[in-house]
């Protein structure tokens, strides 16, 4: 019989704590035959990223995986033989309390968020017993260095990255109603919060004069808000166009997450945010730069600093201090417009570079595998 793997998830906002938990929950069913059911709280933020999905179904099946409706109160059901909670989410008391009356103990784990600084590796693995019930927690940390849980990378994807060549790109924009490149063109992603400091980013695009322009295929969302404001118009629909000087931007739909990860294959730089897009633009092995989710007490600040640390570790001192940069002005230190140049001549090296920090995290192994190999030896 199938193992059985039970993730919960608690949408706190946005999407990346589903993002992650779907894409987890499909590759457990896909690459380790194991039968998982994903609790999701929010079943219409789900519906945005899996567009496929049903918004109001209190139980649906998709890509193999048992997709229910996580509502209050929490219905009696059998726990599994392994429990996610994702990203310290509470468990309802009554699904606790079964998993600590069945005769063999659920491994249960806290799978946390992501992050690069350096006690991560310490607190890895860590059991912590629940103070009355006679079951552990275990804590396991994805991350970017030997002693963490790796990040999330199917199978596929990598191969499915290398596959992705002119022809593939072109069929991709043709779908998305972009036009083909340009020569010269600079094709940029935009994923971030209606925080980053986008019309100075926007300004100096505008009036760059190398490269000779920039496309900006924006799926719609929160950027949209700002878009519109610097170009002093609405957008009406995916498929529109707006223009100012040499940038140019594209409004397409909301992907669906598989999309995503091709439109940031076919862009030159990604900009992204939060946990599963930064992890994703990493896998792209382009150029990146990151929002990151913002933290009472400008507590994200150190996390950045700690993955900026790693990232650029090896780097010429001239290209490091680019990103370093550029990274800070987009996270709210300093003028993007004024960062964005410098860093932007270091495209092909950094593209470079990114090929290189893919393999090392490659290396890693991937979080599902470590999942599933943690979860074995705690049985
Ligand atoms: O949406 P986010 O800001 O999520 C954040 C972070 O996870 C943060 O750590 C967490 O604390 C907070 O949520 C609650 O950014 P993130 O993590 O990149 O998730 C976005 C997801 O949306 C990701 O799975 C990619 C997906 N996506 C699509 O599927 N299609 C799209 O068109 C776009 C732009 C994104």
């Amino acid at each position: 019989m199938k193992q059985r793997w039970d993730i919960f998830c608690n949408v706190v906002d946005n999407f990346g704590d589903i993002g992650v938990c779907w894409r987890l929950a499909r590759q457990l069913t896909l690459e380790h035959g194991l039968a998982v059911r994903l609790w999701v709280d929010d079943l219409a933020s789900f519906a945005r990223i899996a567009p496929d999905a049903d918004p109001v179904a209190a139980q649906q099946w998709l890509r193999g995986v048992e997709v229910c409706h996580w509502q209050q109160p929490f219905a009696w059901i059998e726990p599994a033989d392994v429990v996610i909670e994702a990203f310290a989410c509470q468990l309802p008391e009554a699904y606790i309390a079964a998993m600590a009356a069945l005769p063999q103990r659920p491994v249960w784990i806290n799978l946390e968020y992501l992050s690069a600084e350096n006690w991560v590796t310490g607190c890895h693995r860590l059991p912590s017993p629940h103070p009355r019930l006679p079951l552990v927690k275990h804590f396991f940390f994805p991350g970017f260095v030997p002693g963490t849980g790796g990040l999330l990378r199917e199978q596929a994807l990598l191969p499915a990255r290398s596959a992705f060549d002119n022809v593939a790109q072109s069929e991709f924009w043709q779908r998305l109603g972009v036009p083909a490149r340009r020569a010269g063109e600079l094709r940029i992603s935009l994923f971030c919060y209606g925080s980053a400091p986008l019309r100075d980013l926007f300004a100096a695009w505008a009036a760059s004069i190398v490269p000779v322009s920039v496309l900006l295929p924006v799926p719609q969302g929160s950027v949209v808000d700002a878009v519109t404001d610097f170009f002093g118009v609405e957008f009406s629909g995916a498929g529109e166009t707006l223009q100012s000087g040499q940038v140019t931007v594209r409004l397409i739909p909301f992907l669906e997450q598989t999309e995503y990860d091709k439109l940031l294959w076919a862009c030159d730089i990604n900009f992204v945010r939060g946990e599963d897009s930064f992890v994703r633009a990493q896998w792209a092995a382009r150029p990146f730069v990151w929002q990151i989710y913002p933290q009472a007490d400008n507590a994200h600040q150190v996390k950045l600093n700690a993955f900026l640390d790693l990232y650029t570790a090896g780097m010429p001192p001239d290209m490091a201090a680019a990103v370093h940069a550029l990274w800070h002005s987009w996270n709210g230190d300093g003028q993007p417009g004024n960062t964005w140049p410098t860093f932007a001549a270091h495209q092909a090296a950094l593209t470079q570079h990114g090929e290189k920090w893919a393999e090392q995290l490659y290396r890693l192994g991937d979080l599902a595998s470590n999942l599933v190999r943690f979860s074995r030896n705690q049985i």
